[in-house]
């Protein structure tokens, strides 16, 4: 007998209640979100949830905490639940392998959303619904480039040493983290105008930028860039920088992925020089696919969300409001 945690059964019990004719069937999609780490994740959150009440479909959505044995817990609670689909985030790309292989024994097809996981058996889930992470590292890149170049040429600036570059990274183990940075050098590789010198991890949360920021002003000099793999953290190195008299955005070039609105605004400020688009608005699609799914139709392995890229150099005065 599958008992269920109190938690768990009352969103049963909630959406079950949900009596709302829909064409789709009454599709009950099981959605394990990994927790509420940043203002991106809340966006991601507010658009799989509303998403899923546009369609008609009965979401039961379980938020992990941060931590990948409530996704795994989720994941069998779906499974013992007979959901007819299965999407989640994955928080780290590692350690699916089992129970996907159950969710695969029990047919019920799953859908990798935002973050991507590292599987030998690909055949284990349906497709993945997210942002190219290696383009927004990539994205990142090629701002530093036009930014240190001649404005005349365009070839790099003549300068006495490199470009000096601290690195705040996502959370470990994350392919939003391991392919922001992946992109990032792939760029820069075997340019001597440029290096890295500190690379650490904040974990996406603007509290740890702020630490690691505070202590790399204490022990390192001569900063020129910092690249930042989320606004969150990003926002949290700006409050470091400025206590200390530190201009960002003119003393240390600021690079962030997200595009949340204090980022935006930031940008505006001359506080941001680059700003990369990471969209959280997934919702829709997640659940377009999840009705196809549910349908036992094929869907593509890999779809990118559609992102752009916003600097120093353009007029955002246009730019509609992020909503996050
Ligand atoms: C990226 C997403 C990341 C965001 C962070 O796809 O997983 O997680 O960049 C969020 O803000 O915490």
């Amino acid at each position: 007998m599958f008992r269920f945690s109190p938690l768990l059964l009352c969103c049963f019990l909630l959406f079950s209640c949900a009596e709302k004719e829909v064409e789709t069937k009454g599709i009950i999609v099981g959605f394990s979100q990994i927790g509420a780490e940043s203002a991106w994740r809340n966006c991601n959150t507010r658009s799989v949830q509303e998403a899923a009440a546009d369609a008609g479909i009965q979401l039961v959505f379980f938020n992990a905490e941060q931590k990948q044995e409530n996704q795994i817990k989720a994941i069998r609670s779906f499974i013992a639940y007979q959901v007819d689909v299965i999407a989640f985030v994955p928080i780290v790309s590692d350690g699916w392998e089992n129970v996907l292989e159950e969710a695969s024994e029990a047919g019920i097809p799953v859908l990798i959303c935002d973050r991507e996981i590292n599987v030998e058996d690909e055949s284990l889930y349906a497709g993945y619904l997210g942002t190219n992470a290696i383009q927004e590292g990539r994205s990142s890149a090629e701002y530093l480039l036009k930014a240190f170049s001649d404005s005349e040429t365009g070839e790099a600036a003549d300068r006495k040493r490199p470009v000096r570059i601290v690195e705040l990274r996502g959370t470990e183990g994350s392919s939003p983290a391991i392919k922001r940075a992946e992109g990032f050098r792939e760029v820069l590789a075997g340019n001597p105008g440029f290096e890295i010198i500190y690379s650490a991890s904040g974990d996406f949360l603007r509290s740890k930028g702020y630490e690691l920021m505070c202590s790399i002003l204490e022990d390192l000099d001569d900063i020129d860039v910092i690249y930042s793999h989320n606004d969150g953290m990003t926002l949290g190195a700006l409050d470091a920088m400025k206590e200390r008299g530190i201009k960002p955005g003119g003393d240390i070039i600021i690079v962030t992925i997200d595009a949340e609105q204090a980022a935006i605004d930031a940008l505006k400020r001359g506080e941001v020089n680059c700003v990369v688009e990471c969209n959280p608005k997934q919702g829709p699609d997640i659940m377009s696919l999840a009705l196809r799914l549910a349908r036992g139709e094929s869907i593509p392995r890999v779809i990118y969300m559609n992102e752009e890229v916003f600097t120093e150099w353009d007029d955002l005065s246009s730019l509609a409001p992020r909503g996050y």
